[in-house]
Order: C-alpha cells, then structure tokens, then sequence
C-alpha cells in the first residue's frame, strides 16, 4: 500500500492518528514489506526445487488440488451448474475421436462394470439404462479449448446407476474409471462429484439419440467438469479406491479439471 493509500484507509476507518504514529506505522509496514518480499522469494526458490509432475511443481499441483477440495465440498452441500432454457439448446459440436474411430455395432453394445480388484460385476444393455428414471438438463458445455455451447442431455443419473451396486454417497471407494470399448480414451472422476444429481450416463442429445460422433450409444454428460471429462462411447465402468488414470491428466490437464 503507498502512503496516501495507508491515509486513505487510516482516514475511511474514521480512527484519526498522528503525524508521529503515522509515520511509525509507515515504517513497520516497510519493514514487514521487506520481510514479505524476502520470504516470497525463498518461498519462489522453495517451489523451483521441488519435485515435477507433468511438468507443474508438485507444490503447485497440490495447492491446485486443495482449492478443488474447498470446490468439491461446496457442490456436495447441493450446488448445482446453472440450466438454461430449451431455446438456448443446439447440437454440440463435435471435438475428439480418441477410442472413438474404430466402427462400433451399437446393437452388440454392452456396458461392462468392475468392482476394484477389476472382477466384473455385472453388465448392462442400453435398454437397462433406458429403464432407469430419465433425467434431462440444459447445461453449459465447455472446453478447455476455449469454446463453450449449451445443450440438452438426456439420461440415466449415475447415482440411480450406482444404486444398482449397493453404492451411494456412504461408499468408502472413491473413485470411478470410465474406459472406451477399444481402450484408447480413459478418464477418471471423484465419486463426489460421479454422485451429483447433475452427472448422467447419457443416451441422448439436444432431442435425439446420441450418433457416433457424439458418443453413441452412452456418454457422460456432467457441468461440474471441463469437456475432456465427458467420455463418449463407454465401455467400462470401474469402482475403485486409486485414482484413475485419466488420458488429458497424463498430458499435462488437471486431473480434476472442474469447472
Ligand atoms: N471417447 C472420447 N470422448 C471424448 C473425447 C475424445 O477425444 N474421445 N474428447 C472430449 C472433449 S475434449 C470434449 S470437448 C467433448 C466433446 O464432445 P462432443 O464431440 O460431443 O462435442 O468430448 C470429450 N469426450
Ligand atoms: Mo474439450
């Protein structure tokens, strides 16, 4: 703060103080300025020697990771993305093929579940998911590319999915693996934020069946995470205490990579 700022506040606080003691408060705050500066810098140093993870500072990842904390536990207390209306609504773009190329035969589709060890627990038929509730919402899509659209997705919630297997927000596993038919795309999600009423396994979009390009026949649709979270064409889902590997996060994105 320069010294007209510290009268400035001295004077808006209504608390008057002498010339004297002004000027003593000037020079403390110089002196602790001095200090600030000095334990920054080493504090700078502290950072550049620390170990790297994708190139970013572990340090900085994990300061990174502890504001997703704070961010996670304010969507647990029942924050909810905005929606938006229909007449906002179009068919998104289409952005990534990864584990998505090879031909699929959409009839011969299965969703195949692992339990953490990788057994299999069970498997589902689109029309399982089908007879789940469907839910739809209107939400913002972004990219970390920069690019943003609203749509409308329809589906099944994956906690009403979870259920299923006896899992809800009781659950000591942790985290959840979704995986492409051919294992080329992978991504990995918190349970937390797998649970929000706003996360579905989705069949459809913007009013019609998923295609192809878009993740036929199941994606997830999720507002509290960046595109790259939003695997289309799931094969695998797995239930899991590790954090999943996760294709953008082993290319240098946050693994979390919440909105
Ligand atoms: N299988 C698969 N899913 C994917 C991707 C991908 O490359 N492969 N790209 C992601 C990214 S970066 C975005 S922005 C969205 C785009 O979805 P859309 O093509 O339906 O617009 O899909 C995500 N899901
Ligand atoms: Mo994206």
């Amino acid at each position: 703060m320069t010294d007209a700022a510290n009268r400035q506040n001295e004077e808006s606080n209504d608390d008057s103080i002498s010339e004297a003691e002004f000027r003593a408060r000037s020079r403390r705050s110089f002196l602790f300025g001095g200090v600030a500066a000095a334990a920054g810098f080493m504090s700078w140093r502290w950072v550049q020697t620390q170990q790297e993870v994708n190139n970013i500072p572990k340090v900085l990842r994990d300061g990174h990771e502890f504001n997703e904390d704070i961010w996670r536990k304010l969507f647990r207390e029942g924050h909810n993305a905005p929606t938006y209306s229909a007449s906002e609504s179009s068919v998104l773009r289409v952005n990534g093929r990864h584990g998505i190329r090879s031909a699929i035969n959409l009839d011969a589709w299965e969703l195949r579940v692992e339990g953490p060890d990788g057994s299999l627990w069970g498997t589902h038929t689109l029309s399982d998911l089908q007879d789940l509730p469907r839910h739809e919402m209107i939400i913002e899509h972004k990219c970390i590319e920069g690019w943003s659209q609203i749509t409308t997705w329809a589906g099944a919630r994956f906690s009403d999915f979870a259920a299923l297997y006896d899992i809800d927000s009781n659950t000591d596993l942790g985290f959840v693996s979704l995986v492409t038919p051919d294992g080329d795309y992978f991504v990995g999600l918190e349970m937390d934020s797998m649970l929000h009423e706003q996360t579905l396994l989705a069949y459809d979009m913007h009013g019609g069946p998923l295609d192809e390009e878009h993740g036929a026949p199941l994606r997830l649709a999720t507002p509290l995470k960046y595109g790259i979270k939003q695997i289309k064409r799931i094969g695998t889902i797995r239930f899991t205490n590790e954090q999943p590997e996760d294709f953008w996060e082993q290319r240098g994105y946050s693994w979390y990579a919440h909105l």
